[in-house]
């Protein structure tokens, strides 16, 4: 049986190239890398005693399954999907089909960037957004779904 509902614990998903984080591109993406933006995420969820576990992966299949499996013993899901925001209806369906509530990062912002990027896959399946806040945006997400995730829990 799923111990969801009463973990206290996050998985943050990290898709294709953000491992690069930190190495290229600092004018969009700064120079923070892929450990610094899971290290902010973990302390924001210490302050409200959750733990998280992240995964990152350049493959759509590792990433589906983790997502799969939060659901025994996760509470929330954290992900910037990277460029599969733009093009991915099966990591969609993975967070649609968890039921798990989620929060969409995106470190540049997206609204401002190529055409391609404006539109988002998972967009209407996160109940949280953060677009554009740089790596500190994990930490903003991690708190605000940890906000909507206690609210579940008073209802
Ligand atoms: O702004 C974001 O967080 C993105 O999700 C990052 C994706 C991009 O495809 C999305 O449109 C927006 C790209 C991740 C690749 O990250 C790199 C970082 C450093 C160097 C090269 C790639």
């Amino acid at each position: 049986m799923s111990t969801a509902g009463r973990a206290r614990r996050l998985l943050i998903v990290n898709g294709p190239n953000l491992n690069l984080l930190g190495t290229r591109e600092p004018e969009i993406y700064g120079s923070a890398t892929l450990a610094d933006a899971e290290r902010l995420a973990a302390d924001a969820a210490a302050e409200s005693g959750f733990e998280v576990r992240a995964v990152q992966s350049n493959h759509e299949g590792v990433l589906i399954d983790a997502i799969h499996d939060a659901r025994e013993d996760c509470a929330g899901i954290v992900i910037n999907p990277g460029g599969l925001t733009h093009t991915s209806v099966v990591l969609r369906d993975a967070l649609s089909g968890v039921a798990l509530p989620v929060a969409e990062v995106h470190i540049s912002d997206v609204r401002t960037r190529e055409s391609f990027r404006h539109h988002s896959y998972v967009a209407d399946v996160a109940v949280v957004h953060v677009i554009g806040e740089g790596v500190h945006g994990y930490a903003t997400a991690v708190r605000r779904l940890i906000a909507v995730i206690a609210g579940q829990a008073d209802g």
